[in-house]
């Protein structure tokens, strides 16, 4: 090989990484931002998967052991399992009363569930039902419903009620002029088995997204505590309290970290609580039929418990070991610009970027790791629009927990719709930017007076997370 040729072809590629570098440092004059580390893009520590196609959600985390890893299995198979009306050999126990007859038929994919069908009928969400009003405090069951409705039952037993969505468009327009429609939902509880008292109130809720929730759960209080600021004292306008729930197999008080106002303190409780409430499925943990003076509840059977402990708790470790997929997109010099918006805006004030988990966890590939969820896990005002009226502990009924943005931009991929909020209101992610008000105005209104080009950015990046 002749010398020329290769100082032609040295000539070539430095200019190539000249331009390449143009491109990537600069957007117009300005600086964009900094580029992703690796531990950025490593959403998850080493529990990060690559994958960003309709299984993005549905990887167990690559760090587990071989036993660790067959625990996983087994959950992963009970999490589809159907279950049936007992008495049955395998997977009975469904109901008398149900929302939906597997965990996967709501968390699809492992991902997110679809509020309503275009006809107004229900798909994967249920509805929470309770005397509560605005203030918070304790849940007071609805005597004969409970603390949700049971829209589905066994052969011969008649369900609770249905639940319809009508679907209003409003309109929000931006500073530009640009006009966004933002889907604007009213529910109702059509034929109820028996009336419903006019003082309760309901809260519709959509299924989240499953994978991750092992390191949420891993992330040690103190961190948590330390973004709290329930009085507001720094008077920056968040505030950001903690929910305080009470944990059933302990019967003490505990902070609150997963469903949609917080309200459950523990995987193995939320997971148990889906069994008895969501498929009316009896566990160790919750023996009873999700029974609140309704005998349609009851299935006459002494079967209790319907699954035994061990299926729960391989069901909890499927969850608590999905892994979370990593940062897509992350040498965009878009995505960059777009993380800059994010900050300029205050989005970082609930959904907060960073945590490490525990060093002392019981499930090792847990431990220690850096995440990048993208909440803070606690409770905001989010202002009239969101509010459902129904507190839920210390969550008053317009506060909801600032949820986790990791994945988001995966959920139409995997799930094939992009409906965002607890409610699936939201198609799209800049319709759910909208809908923040309460503490979060100040951000909205930032997003507001954006230029086109720096509204796709910000989207960009919430997509790349
Ligand atoms: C009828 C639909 C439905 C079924 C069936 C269902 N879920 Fe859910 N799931 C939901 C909804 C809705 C929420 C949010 C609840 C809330 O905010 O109050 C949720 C929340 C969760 C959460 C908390 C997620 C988070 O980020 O906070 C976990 C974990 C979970 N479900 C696991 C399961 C498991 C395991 C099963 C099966 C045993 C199951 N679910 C069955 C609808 C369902
Ligand atoms: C005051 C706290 C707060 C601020 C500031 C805030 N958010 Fe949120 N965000 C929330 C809460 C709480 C929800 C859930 C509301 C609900 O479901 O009704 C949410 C929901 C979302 C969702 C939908 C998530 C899902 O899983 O459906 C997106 C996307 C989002 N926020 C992006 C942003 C962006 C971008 C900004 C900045 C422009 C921002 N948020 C500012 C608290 C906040
Ligand atoms: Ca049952
Ligand atoms: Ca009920
Ligand atoms: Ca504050």
């Amino acid at each position: 090989m002749s010398c020329k040729k290769y100082s032609f072809l040295f000539l070539v590629t430095s200019l190539a990484v000249i331009f390449h570098g143009c491109d990537v440092f600069s957007s117009g004059d300005e600086d964009v931002g900094a580029a992703f580390s690796e531990q950025e893009i490593n959403s998850g520590g080493a529990t990060t998967v690559y994958d960003a196609g309709t299984n993005a959600f549905s990887r167990p985390a690559p760090n587990l052991s071989d036993a660790a890893l067959e625990k996983h299995n087994a959950g992963d198979a009970e999490f589809e399992a159907s279950f049936v009306t007992a008495p049955a050999e395998v997977n009975g126990g469904l109901g008398p009363l149900f929302n939906n007859s597997n965990c996967s038929s709501c968390h699809v994919n492992d991902g997110r569930g679809k509020p309503f069908f275009d006809d107004g009928s229900i798909s994967s969400v249920l509805v929470r039902i309770s005397l509560n009003g605005d203030e918070p405090g304790d849940p007071i069951p609805v005597d004969g419903f409970g603390l949700q409705i049971q829209n589905k039952a066994v052969y011969s037993k008649v369900p609770e009620a249905d639940v319809e969505a009508i679907y209003d468009y409003i309109t929000e327009q931006l500073d530009d002029g640009t006009e966004v429609e933002l889907r604007d939902p009213t529910y109702q509880v059509l034929n109820p088995y028996k009336p419903i008292p006019s003082n309760a109130n309901t809260s519709v809720r959509t299924a989240p997204p499953v994978f991750g929730l092992g390191l949420l759960e891993a992330i040690p209080e103190q961190q948590i505590m330390a973004n709290a600021d329930p009085n507001d004292t720094d008077d920056d306008g968040i505030s950001g309290k903690a929910n305080y729930v009470m944990n059933d197999s302990t019967n003490q008080r505990e902070l609150g970290r997963f469903g949609w106002k917080a309200n459950q303190p523990t995987v193995i409780q939320q997971v148990a609580r889906a069994y008895q409430q969501d498929m009316g499925v009896t566990t160790p943990y919750y023996p009873h039929d999700n029974d609140y003076g309704y005998p349609e509840a009851e299935d006459g059977l002494d079967d209790d418990p319907e699954l035994s402990q061990q299926i729960l708790e391989q069901t909890t470790f499927y969850v608590q070991t999905l892994g979370v997929p990593a940062k897509r997109n992350a040498e965009n010099p878009i995505v960059k610009q777009g993380r800059e918006l994010f900050q300029q805006a205050g989005c970082q004030s609930c959904h907060t970027p960073q945590f490490t988990t525990s060093t002392n966890t019981d499930i090792d590939a847990l431990a220690g790791q850096t995440i990048f969820p993208y909440t803070d896990l606690l409770l905001h005002d989010m202002g009239e629009g969101l509010a459902d009226h129904r507190s839920d502990f210390k969550a008053s009924g317009r506060e909801w927990r600032t949820p986790p943005l990791w994945g988001i931009g995966l959920v139409e991929v995997v799930n094939g719709h992009q409906s965002f909020l607890h409610d699936g209101r939201a198609q799209s992610i800049l319709e759910a930017i909208l809908w923040h008000g309460g503490e979060a105005q100040k951000s909205k209104e930032f997003v507001k007076q954006l230029s086109e080009n720096e509204r796709k950015a910000l989207v960009k990046f919430v997509k790349s997370i």
